[in-house]
């Protein structure tokens, strides 16, 4: 230890706690003796657990502090973003730090096994589905490749909601996931910060007569971090996850309290408390309130408080050189306003004048966009945005008639373009268009596959590509290895390792080798069991939570994954309808047995999707109870879809679904977790099932619907009622539906479900490409067929998937927009 000013710290991560099992033994006994107080260990393991987490903490917490130490004068991102779905750390912290062995025989004292122990660990569900997720993705391929990025997120007390099934319907519960704490976080009260809401702008003359513009009687609230270890794979660094919870200040309303209502005014501080109260589902019926507006102010406003506050103890106040060492990447717009925050920070608080501050924030400014639906756009109501944060809506204002002078330049006389591209989409009820504020303001702006980056450019953003081409550029997105081969399907790396050696690990472009063993028969042999083993354990997992039978000697069939329409579950669903009338029929032809698993959670104000579900679990009920189905059909929803799920469940898959309407769906992840584990996909040309496709070399991968370039086309002259009249398996499958067969005692409650499908209107044009999608299914069929085959097309997938790693999809971010040169760790490597 040494003692520099009034600190006291370990030299470096090297005299911390090693990682040997007798040390580790130790601390584990500590932990559960001294600081948690137990002696026993109780049924649930919950203990054992904590202790072990907090050993683990310990070697974190060193690493953590080298690596910022390390990081100190680099240029770095931060990766601001309102949703991090970590899912369960323990495995994956052993994993990064692997130590595996020794953790196993330091619980060997308890007579435990570590990964029942594993189980005690609450899934951090802090997001929706795969924005969220690639953010967690994202953090931990930077750590593994020792890139300086930090994630900034809230600390939301209240997490995604769990969904139970309760006849068929939704049923959402709150997840209180903090309750019985959370040993990965470390609180860092000293690095507080202050956010502003509400108030007045005031303006005042300074001694030169210069106005200035100040933002006064605010009520404020306190944005508290704590800190998140992200270890890296195999390097000894450790990157921060920065979570803000928001507190009250000490301030009272002086009035209230003077008037003697000194209980109400201490009573009002629970108000500061409801901004990281609860993660707000992915819900239109939830857009424009003012709650989430709050959310992303306080992430914005204390995220880049403490950026800023970091540059000037090493700095002082010069911030010439502060875009050198600076990258803000948002994803999505829901950080957006992070463009407006950062202009009054450097103006209002640092002094800054307007050209200086706005060279600075469209230098560090990147925007990610996720979705191509146009309804899903963000947008603020101004009157809100006017009360809530009045000196933001005075700058945006300010942004906005600087831009559009740019716009009158480009096209000059042009109205019509200056009313589409203005930060304020005017009307009775005026609104912040969030998403050009961030191109405006951004340096960058991605997509996240190709098809969905050319999308955004021909139409969504066609204006803002021609004024700033050079903004654009298209990041196809990708997933851990580390969680989504490594850790979720052991056995599978196990033979990955033994045969192409375990570099694989770090580097994912490596797992192309295996396509040497393709004609090995042992090796297909091993690959088989493999996924047989898997497919027995989601047999148990099916059984438990949704009482269905499962066969691991029937193909698997899933779609997991958000429930929206243009997923298209419903096209699914309309195919097992067809398979199960065509059993009831006799017609078993060319058929192969399956299991049909479908998951996801509806939000909670999206009424068709939760129809969707009822349905989903009507037909399966349906099925399920039908002798004659049992041997050709077997279907399931597993309630509280979510990451420890997908855990068990991507390893297990034979047949993955990725089948959005052409256009609608950005890019998918679920898509890359299965064909890392060997699923075959069925799947349209959407988002990176084209490039997944493209990899493969165009065979192996069941493709099949509409495409992009043809589907406006189709919508024009769509006749729902005649493509069914003129296809017999549909029609069968509708007036099975109609029927009532699947809701005898429930009556008409899929009515609105059936007006959708025979609507010329339908969106997703689900009856059209319900023909071709059933030929898709018959070619999947005859190639199950052949197992031997199929076991091919299963290692094939496998190993076109190396350029699906978040690695490599980081080493781009790195090197074409945050532009870090890497740094000793990696290159010691
Ligand atoms: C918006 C406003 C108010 C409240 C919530 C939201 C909101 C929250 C989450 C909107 C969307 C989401 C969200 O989870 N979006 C996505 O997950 N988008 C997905 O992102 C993935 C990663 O890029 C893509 O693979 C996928 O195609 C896309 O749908």
């Amino acid at each position: 230890m040494t003692t520099s000013g009034n600190v006291c710290h370990p030299v470096d991560w090297q005299d911390a706690p090693t990682l040997d099992t007798e040390t580790l033994a130790d601390d584990l006994a500590r932990h559960f003796h001294y600081t948690l107080g137990r002696d026993k260990v109780g049924e649930s393991q919950h203990y054992l657990y904590q202790a072990l987490a907090l050993t683990i903490r310990d070697r974190l917490v060193s690493r953590m502090r080298q690596t910022r130490e390390d990081n100190s004068k680099k240029r770095s991102v931060a990766y601001l973003s309102l949703e991090f779905l970590i899912g369960r750390s323990l495995n994956n912290a052993i994993l990064n730090l692997e130590m595996e062995q020794e953790v196993k025989q330091a619980l060997a004292n308890y007579c435990a096994e570590l990964e029942r122990v594993g189980e005690a660990e609450h899934d951090a569900g802090l997001g929706n589905g795969g924005l969220g997720r690639l953010a967690a993705c994202f953090l931990d391929s930077c750590a593994a490749m020792a890139l300086p990025v930090t994630g900034y997120g809230i600390r939301y007390e209240y997490g995604m909601f769990n969904q139970r099934i309760d006849n068929g319907y939704q049923i959402e519960q709150p997840d209180h996931w903090l309750r019985e704490g959370h040993p990965w976080e470390l609180p860092a009260p000293d690095k507080t910060v202050r956010v502003k809401f509400f108030g007045h702008v005031a303006v005042h003359k300074d001694e030169q007569g210069r106005l200035h513009r100040e933002w006064v009687d605010t009520h404020d609230v306190y944005a508290v971090p704590y800190d998140v270890p992200v270890p890296g794979c195999g390097n000894d660094v450790v990157n921060t996850l920065r979570l803000w919870k928001s507190e009250a200040t000490d301030e009272f309303d002086l009035s209230e309290f003077n008037a003697g209502g000194y209980a109400e005014a201490v009573a009002k501080k629970n108000l500061a408390e409801q901004i990281s109260m609860v993660l707000y589902p992915n819900d239109a019926s939830e857009n424009g309130k003012e709650l989430r507006l709050r959310q992303q102010y306080f992430l914005c406003s204390a995220s880049l408080q403490d950026r800023i506050n970091r540059w000037i103890e090493l700095n002082g106040e010069d911030f010439t050189e502060f875009a050198d060492y600076h990258v803000f990447q948002l994803n999505d717009t829901h950080p957006s306003i992070a463009v407006a925050e950062l202009m009054r920070l450097l103006i209002d608080e640092h002094k800054l004048d307007w050209q200086q501050a706005w060279d600075i924030t469209t230098k560090t400014m990147a925007y990610t966009n996720h979705t191509l639906l146009p309804e899903a756009l963000e947008k603020w109501s101004v009157a809100l945005f006017q009360r809530l944060l009045p000196r933001l809506m005075e700058i945006i204002y300010e942004i906005n008639a600087r831009f559009l002078t740019e716009v009158a330049k480009k096209w000059p006389g042009c109205s019509d373009k200056q009313r589409a591209l203005s930060l304020i989409e005017e009307g009775p009820y005026p609104q912040v268009r969030m998403a050009y504020l961030a191109i405006v303001g951004s340096f960058s702006v991605n997509g996240v596959a190709a098809l969905h980056s050319k999308l955004l450019v021909e139409r969504l953003f066609k204006d803002f590509y021609e004024l700033w081409p050079h903004k654009f550029n298209n990041k196809t997105n990708g997933v851990t290895p580390r969680r989504w081969l490594a850790h979720c399907n052991p056995q599978l790396a196990q033979l990955l390792t033994e045969n192409i050696g375990q570099t694989w690990v770090k580097d994912f472009s490596q797992i192309s080798k295996i396509k040497d063993y393709v004609n090995d028969s042992k090796f297909t042999a091993q690959w088989a069991k493999v996924k047989r083993d898997n497919k027995l354990k989601l047999c148990e997992l099916v059984q438990k939570h949704c009482g269905v039978e499962f066969d691991a000697d029937m193909m698997f069939d899933v779609q997991v994954k958000r429930i929206h329409e243009y997923k298209r579950q419903l096209l699914n669903i309309l195919h097992v309808i067809h398979l199960y009338r065509r059993i009831c029929d006799g017609d078993t032809q060319g058929m192969v047995p399956r299991c049909v698993l479908i998951g996801g959670k509806a939000a909670p104000g999206y009424d068709m999707a939760k129809q969707i579900i009822k349905l989903i679990c009507n037909v399966a009920k349906t099925v399920n109870d039908d002798p004659r189905a049992q041997p050709w059909l077997r279907v399931a929803f597993l309630p509280n879809y979510n990451v420890t799920a997908m855990e068990t469940i991507c390893p297990a898959a034979d047949l993955s679904e990725q089948i959005s309407t052409a256009g609608k769906e950005a890019s998918g992840t679920g898509n890359m977790k299965f064909m890392m584990n060997g699923a075959l996909t069925i799947g349209t040309l959407d988002g990176a099932n084209v490039e997944m496709l493209e990899a493969l070399g165009g065979e192996d991968f069941f493709v099949f619907g509409a495409q992009v370039e043809e589907v406006d086309a189709i919508r024009a002259n769509y006749n729902a009622q005649e493509i069914i009249n003129n296809d017999k398996n549909l029609s069968a499958v509708i007036a099975l539906l109609e029927s009532g067969h699947f809701n005898l005692c429930e009556p008409g409650i899929f009515n609105s479900i059936l007006y959708v499908l025979k609507s010329d209107s339908d969106p997703w044009l689900t009856c059209y490409d319900f023909a071709s999608y059933v030929q898709a299914q018959e070619q999947v069929s005859a190639a199950y067929q052949n197992k031997a085959r199929w076991t091919q097309m299963s290692v094939l997938n496998t190993a076109a998937s190396g350029t699906f790693s978040s690695d490599r999809t980081i080493a781009q971010y790195s090197q074409e927009i945050w532009q870090l040169q890497h740094t000793s760790n990696s290159e010691g490597e």
